[in-house]
């Protein structure tokens, strides 16, 4: 377990936005201030698939990303590379089942935040077994940012790790957007994953504001 309370956990989860520069037309350092002063609560960098940066050029991106995260005091985590993660002192990281085994990552990385990604409750309570901070569930609806997604899977698995009363912190992923956010909610999800509806978005600013309404049930 990481040094967060679960509380805080569960705060941060509310709009978590996720992004790497080619999820975007625009520059991703000026979509991910957009997104800061909107008011995300936690951002995941994630550089992979087509065109994505490697090397040098990847760890200068997440650094100047994670730098501006501190600005506005809003947890920098790394998806899959744990190396960076480390280089970088981020605050955590995402793995899902296809990524570094999760209780060989928890020790890599201490008290950093773990988040892993859980398709059945068999994956969740493997996740908490090892020490996961919070659970990544979905897709919940049809994504096509993500070219390997699994089935999409609806709300049935929020609704079942609550059911079952499991404390363990949830995200809800894939095809979320302003419109569908808030069953995700109320199904359970303390937060909901977000990469295009901020990424692509004309005015990110606008957009972040608009999604932080729903999911604080104020739209
Ligand atoms: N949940 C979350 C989070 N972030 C993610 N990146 C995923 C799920 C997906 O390894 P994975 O994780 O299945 O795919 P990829 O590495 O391509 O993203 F909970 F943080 F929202
Ligand atoms: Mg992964």
């Amino acid at each position: 377990m990481s040094t967060y309370t679960i509380e805080r956990i569960k705060e941060l989860l509310k709009v978590y936005f996720i992004m790497g520069s080619n999820n975007s037309n625009l520059a991703p350092e000026y979509v991910l201030e957009k997104a800061l002063k909107g008011g995300i609560s936690v951002f995941q960098f994630r550089e992979k698939g087509t065109g994505a940066l490697e090397g040098e050029a990847k760890f200068q991106l997440a650094k100047r990303m994670q730098e501006l995260c501190k600005q506005y005091d809003v947890p920098f985590l790394v998806n899959d590379d744990i190396e960076l993660a480390i280089a970088l002192d981020a605050d955590g990281v995402h793995i899902g089942q296809e990524d570094e085994n999760a209780k060989k990552v928890r020790n890599l990385i201490g008290n950093k935040l773990l988040g892993v990604s859980a398709h059945s409750i068999e994956e969740v309570n493997a996740a908490i077994e090892v020490g996961a901070d919070y659970i990544g569930i979905g897709p919940i609806y049809p994504t096509s940012t993500k070219k390997d997604a699994k089935a999409v899977q609806g709300t049935t698995l929020i609704q079942k790790i609550k059911e079952q009363n499991l404390l363990i912190p949830i995200v809800g992923i894939g095809g979320i957007n302003s419109d569908n956010a808030f069953p995700v909610i109320q199904a359970g999800a303390d937060g909901v994953a977000i990469i295009s509806e901020i990424s692509m978005a004309e005015n990110p600013y606008e957009q972040t504001k608009r999604l932080k309404k729903v999911v604080l049930g104020q739209a």
